[in-house]
């Protein structure tokens, strides 16, 4: 099922046409519209007439999360406050936040964006979702919510946290549709199932996770738990929110909604561009959005871009599923290990829950890493053999995984925190002395 099928299933060199045209227009609104912009390309040497074809992409400069906080808060902005219709913000936790504000016409697309999405997972008009992200500044509750209700489903904006009332919810109003973050999702199959009332009674039937990486592993326990077709979609608020990619459902990566987006894979070391089919961090151009353009925005994310044909008809790129972010990269004695790696080996293994921290020191002048599990049940912290077993399964699990020795610490059932947004699974305590 397509939302927009011109469009999405738009032959490849058409596509490219046109994303060239958008590119060109788009270089010339910065120019115009963002002094900043003005100023940078200025110095670059770009204008939109010297872009001739896509690859010129590359002569244009990056664009960091730095350069909009340094503009805080509307010094980025194309267009002038009486046509700005909403604002956003990013949800880091450090500093200024970065604001970003949506024209009518910015949303009206990203409404189209998600429901692509929505469609391509195989939401219809019958659907009930409930919204459990927290409803504010972040885009994920807000995007989602105008998605779905474009496509006709109905949207109950729970937000988050009570996951009693959202397990009610779910259970009373009949909700087959699910928006939340992965952990969130599993947290509350977690609660559901210790609630007592028969898993047969929740009717949900499809999660739309985002927000943040979901590993296969752990997205079959979702699946597991619920009963529902899972798929991922990605996005971030300087370049829109959800939306900027979504599985089909096929799940082979992310369809990329190329006539709004541009995305690119540089060498995060050299800024170079990689050749297609390279994994390296993303970066992506905005090629309609008028509240806040972004030019070659480095996302930080890490993935790979798949031009192949899909089965589903869509031609626009796929994004793989993120592998994890370059500030998320932790490197240990040398050996750069990603969160999602580690989830890989550990979900699905028995006696241990899909819940998991990581706690990197410096002893000694070396790194060290311990990957803290959690045991699904009691029973086994009182026989001591089989906890020194299950213990030494993980340490060569992960050694062969990761190449490198980690200190395997087993804690008790639901002593993990669990979160309600996006979870946070990394404690670096290297600069601290520890
Ligand atoms: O998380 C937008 C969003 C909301 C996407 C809801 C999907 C669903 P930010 O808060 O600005 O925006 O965070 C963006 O989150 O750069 C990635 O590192 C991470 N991220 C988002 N989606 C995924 C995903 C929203 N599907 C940052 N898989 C991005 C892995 C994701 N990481």
């Amino acid at each position: 099922m397509f939302w927009q099928k011109d469009i999405e299933t738009m032959p490849r060199a058409r596509l490219e046409e046109l994303q060239l045209e958008r590119l060109r227009a788009m270089v010339d609104y910065a120019t115009r519209n963002v002094p900043f912009y003005a100023k940078r390309l200025g110095e670059a040497g770009v204008t939109a007439e010297k872009i001739k074809c896509l690859s010129d992409l590359q002569y244009i400069p990056f664009t960091t999360k730095d350069d909009i906080r340094d503009n805080y808060p509307f010094g980025l902005f194309g267009a002038p406050m009486e046509r700005i219709v909403r604002l956003h913000a990013s949800s880091g936790t450090t500093g200024k936040p970065t604001v970003v504000g949506y024209t009518k016409n910015d949303l009206n697309n990203w409404s189209d964006q998600v429901a692509r999405i929505a469609v391509a997972a195989g939401v219809t008009e019958k659907d009930i979702f409930q919204i459990s992200f927290g409803y504010g500044l972040f885009t994920g509750a807000l995007g989602l919510h105008y998605g779905l209700e474009k496509i006709g489903a109905t949207v109950i904006p729970a937000s988050s946290g009570n996951t009693e009332k959202q397990l009610m919810l779910l259970r009373d109003c009949g909700v087959t549709g699910l928006v939340s973050t992965p952990s969130y999702a599993l947290y509350m199959g977690e609660c559901a199932r210790e609630a007592g009332y028969p898993m047969q009674e929740y009717k949900l039937r499809i999660g739309l996770f985002g927000s943040e990486g979901c590993t296969p592993e752990m997205r079959a326990q979702i699946e597991g738990v619920w009963g529902l077709f899972a798929t991922d979609n990605y996005g971030l608020s300087e370049i829109m929110g959800p939306g900027v990619s979504g599985e089909c459902e096929h799940r082979c990566g992310l369809h990329f909604a190329e006539d709004h987006f541009l995305p690119e894979i540089i060498d995060p070391a050299t800024l170079q561009p990689l050749p297609a089919g390279e994994t390296g961090e993303l970066v992506i151009t905005t090629l309609t959005k008028e509240g806040i353009p972004m030019l070659r925005y480095r996302t930080k994310d890490i993935s790979r871009l798949n031009y192949e044909p899909c089965a589903c008809g869509r031609t626009h790129v796929r994004m793989d599923k993120v592998k994890g972010r370059t500030d998320d990269m932790l490197k240990i004695r040398g050996v750069n290990v990603f969160p999602s790696q580690i989830e890989s080996a550990l979900v699905g293994m028995e006696h241990i829950g899909p819940h998991y921290l990581l706690v990197v020191r410096r002893e000694n002048y070396a790194d060290t890493l311990e990957v803290q599990v959690e045991l699904t049940g009691a029973e086994l912290l009182e026989k001591y053999s089989e906890l020194e077993k299950l213990q030494q399964k993980i340490r060569e699990k992960l050694k062969s995984v990761l190449g490198l020795q980690c200190k395997i610490t087993l804690v008790e059932p639901k002593t993990i925190e669990r979160f309600q947004g996006k979870a946070k699974r990394i404690v670096d305590l290297r600069g601290e002395g520890k």
